[in-house]
């Protein structure tokens, strides 16, 4: 009785190399848990050329997507997973536009940059992707079951 174990939606949240180097992990982590969702797994990497092809499959055929690879690996990447209801939308609605010369003022990438290649933060554009992606980048026991009991009337 009680508490169900109905899964949450999860979504996958990378500060790319350009966020971390700009000193922006404190900020972006602040909006997401402002915001009311959870955190279940965070690790600093530095992604290995397999890893983040891997992670931009979709995108291999692009013509960025040799220089998009060499970005991703050419500095720390903290990888999370954040959990809560429409996460992946509203997170997505968060990060705004993919260039920040569109993404509106309060957006993450609306308020922190200019340039497409460098848009400071990934997040996954579906429920799906988003499975694949934790996946890619996270054990199953790295995602951690923890209480937020303190903090539930919040949501
Ligand atoms: P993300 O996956 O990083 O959240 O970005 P997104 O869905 O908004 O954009 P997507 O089209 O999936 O592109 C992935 C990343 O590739 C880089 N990109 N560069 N014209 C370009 O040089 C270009 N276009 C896309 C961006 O870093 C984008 O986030």
């Amino acid at each position: 009785a009680g508490q169900t174990t109905m899964q949450m939606e999860r979504t996958f949240i990378a500060i790319k190399p350009d966020g971390t180097n700009r000193g922006l992990i404190g900020e972006i982590i602040a909006r997401f848990e402002k915001k009311g969702y959870k955190l279940v797994a965070m690790k600093a990497v530095k992604p290995s050329k397999e890893l983040a092809e891997t992670h931009y499959d979709a995108l291999k055929e692009k013509p960025f997507f040799g220089p998009l690879v060499e970005f991703i690996c050419s500095g720390l990447v903290i990888a999370m997973v954040w959990e809560g209801t429409g996460v992946v939308k509203t997170g997505r609605q968060m990060i705004g536009a993919t260039n920040p010369l569109e993404s509106a003022p309060g957006t993450i990438r609306g308020d922190l940059g200019i340039d497409v290649g460098r848009n400071v933060i990934h997040g996954s554009d579906a429920v799906e992707t988003a499975e694949r992606e934790i996946g890619i980048w996270f054990k199953p026991e790295e995602l951690v079951d923890w209480d937020q009991t303190v903090k539930q009337w919040i949501y």
